[in-house]
């Protein structure tokens, strides 16, 4: 049922006219990947108040990024991607953008029992925003306004993940 709303969403997307552009971000995406070896900082693409950003996760439990930049007052277009293989029942990952001053370790715990909300807490205030919980060779995008300058934790909320999976998402 999940898969088929995804797919939904996924046409929906695509006939509210983003076609085009669909397949260009696919472009994108693969120049990147081979200019991996590159500093981030170049990954990063910056259009007028746009800031792009390609995060991964890993069968290893890994994002490709610890830190991510933004400016204020930005949409963010966060493109995620499980570029492993292993399902989402083992090797779910996610990104959980958390409000300043969230415990971390708290909010992994209350996360790990909401597994029939995909480990998303439904009773806290600590989000900011997240994705979709993905399996191997999914991906997903989500776009939003960069919150006001700080630095703010991200997490894969899949149980017992946030120890190898989280990064700083600074504002500046
Ligand atoms: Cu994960």
């Amino acid at each position: 049922m999940k898969k088929i709303i995804g797919l939904l969403m996924i046409s929906a997307f695509i006939l509210v006219g983003c076609g085009g552009n669909d397949k260009k971000s696919e472009e994108k995406e693969d120049s990147i990947k081979l200019k991996s070896s590159q500093p981030e900082k170049e990954v990063k693409e910056k259009q007028d108040g746009v800031s792009e950003v390609y995060l991964t996760g890993n069968d290893k439990m890994k994002y490709n990024k610890t830190e991510i930049r933004v400016e204020e007052g930005d949409k963010v277009v966060l493109t995620f991607e499980h570029v492993g293989t292993m399902s989402v029942e083992t090797m779910g990952h996610n990104f959980v953008l958390l409000k300043k001053g969230t415990d971390v370790q708290e909010f992994g715990q209350k996360a790990a029992e909401a597994q029939d909300n995909n480990y998303i807490p439904e009773d806290t205030e600590a989000i900011i925003v997240h994705t979709e919980m993905l399996g191997g060779g999914e991906k997903t995008e989500i776009t939003f306004q960069a919150p006001e300058k700080g630095k703010y934790d991200y997490v894969c909320s899949f149980p017992g993940h946030l120890a190898l999976m989280r990064g700083v998402f600074v504002v500046e």
